[in-house]
């Protein structure tokens, strides 16, 4: 079965994490909006009957349409091999993903403090403040937390020796705060040394540096999630 991924074309954005999961197991898969009238198709699944997901990302695969990154993660875990095999293990790696989930969330919103339909020129101020407080509070109290999971566990990844798709997205939001904000994320850097070695460890895994290199991979960029904006880097 081939899947088919459901997202906006130019972006990495919530959609990178489904990505990350499908190339690390190696799955077959097609990125829908991407190709000729791609776009057009995504919004005809979102105006269909029964049960269309409310927005992208989303994942048909066969006759199951599956949307929420977290939801479309606890079934690709599942199906291959990237979640543990017993039921409290693989609600602990959803409940993770759930709260990467949120911290995305507040990522987006430090440069959209006041909504996502307001162009980013409109909100410069607030975004300045919010993206403040981010840095003091929130950023050392989320990877704060994954930090000393990955201490406490004391293996290669957040849940021991066995990769799990929530290490593929902290790869993912290492690697987006590094672009969004340089000079902070380096000053930080020193405070998070498990996650930045396991930034490390995904990068080099084979099916995740072909795809970094390939053209799947759509650079990072001011429409997405992470935007680098200087005035809002310290
Ligand atoms: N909680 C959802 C959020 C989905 C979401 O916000 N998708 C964005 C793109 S990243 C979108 O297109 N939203 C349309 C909207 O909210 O109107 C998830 O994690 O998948």
């Amino acid at each position: 079965m081939k899947y088919e991924l459901y997202y906006w074309p130019e972006i990495q954005g919530r959609g990178e994490y489904v990505r990350l999961a499908l190339e690390e197991a190696g799955a077959a898969y097609v990125d829908v909006a991407r190709g000729a009238r791609g776009t057009a198709a995504m919004m005809k699944m979102m105006d269909a009957n029964g049960t269309p997901p409310f927005a992208p990302p989303f994942l048909k695969a066969g006759k199951l349409v599956i949307g929420q990154t977290a939801n479309i993660l606890l079934y690709i875990g599942a199906r291959h091999g990237l979640a543990p095999k017993t039921e409290a293990g693989k609600l602990w790696v959803h409940q993770l993903q759930l709260t990467i989930t949120d911290f995305v969330l507040e990522i987006h919103d430090t440069h959209h403090p006041l909504g996502p339909s307001l162009y980013y020129e409109d909100q410069k101020p607030v975004a300045k403040k919010r993206t403040a407080d981010f840095w003091t509070e929130r950023v050392p109290k989320y990877l704060g937390y994954f930090e000393q999971l990955l201490e406490n566990k004391g293996g290669a990844y957040v849940t021991g020796r066995k990769l799990t798709y929530v290490d593929l997205s902290l790869f993912q939001i290492v690697d987006g705060l590094r672009y969004a904000f340089p000079g902070r994320m380096k000053a930080f850097e020193a405070d998070i040394p498990g996650l930045v070695g396991l930034h490390e460890r995904i990068a080099a895994r084979p099916n995740i540096k072909a795809y970094l290199a390939s053209e799947r991979r759509i650079p990072f960029n001011e429409q997405g999630i992470f935007r680098c904006y200087r005035e809002l880097d310290g």
